[in-house]
């Protein structure tokens, strides 16, 4: 994925209404999104000809850490939901979320509880480890990425306040619970099966 351009959204910014509103959608994307997009290419000798996973893994600098983040978590943010998503995955990724935290339904109560309970700015995260395969839960502050020289990322939720406020306002358990409903595990099942 180029680093130059801002990635369209594959749905309007109103398709997963009722969840998430357009207007949150629309700055999500256009503002924020962009604004980190925006000010990593301000960041003097950043190299953009890499793909924005192998810049975060060489260019350690704390600036590309934190505007390249946002630009990795929000390019993969999207994707991870969808209009009339929802419902629980099939085949391999949800027999590994089985096997893994017992049921679909505990590890969606384990990984709401990851959402709800990073403090302040930050993700939660689904990974699959690139060596052993093993699903986890991570909690990250700011727009730290979910430790991809290991990981793959299967889901995420953006849990800063500018992903629900205008809707939610503080309600931050209710953003979470209407994600549930537009969560494209299609995609994630594909981001799975990218690591055997
Ligand atoms: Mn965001």
């Amino acid at each position: 994925m180029t680093l130059i351009e801002l990635p369209k959204l594959p749905y309007a910014y109103d398709a997963l209404e009722p969840y998430i509103d357009a207007k949150t959608m629309e700055i999500h994307h256009t503002k924020h999104h962009q604004a980190y997009l925006t000010n990593l290419k301000a960041i003097p000798d950043v190299d953009l000809t890499l793909s924005i996973e192998d810049l975060l893994i060489k260019d350690t600098r704390q600036a590309v850490q934190n505007q390249g983040g946002g630009v990795f978590n929000h390019n993969l943010f999207w994707l991870m939901m969808k209009p009339k998503g929802g419902g629980k995955p099939t085949g391999e990724l949800l027999e590994a979320i089985e096997k893994k935290f017992a049921s679909f339904e505990k590890f969606q109560e384990d990984f709401t509880k990851a959402a709800l309970t990073q403090f302040g700015s930050g993700w939660a995260w689904l990974v699959k480890n690139k060596i052993d395969g093993q699903l986890s839960i991570l909690q990250k502050p700011n727009q730290n990425h979910p430790d991809i020289q290991i990981n793959t990322a299967i889901l995420g939720i953006d849990v800063w306040e500018h992903a629900y406020y205008l809707k939610f306002q503080n309600r931050r358990a209710d953003y979470i619970k209407d994600f549930w409903n537009v969560v494209n595990w299609d995609f994630c099942s594909a981001q799975y099966a990218k690591t055997k």
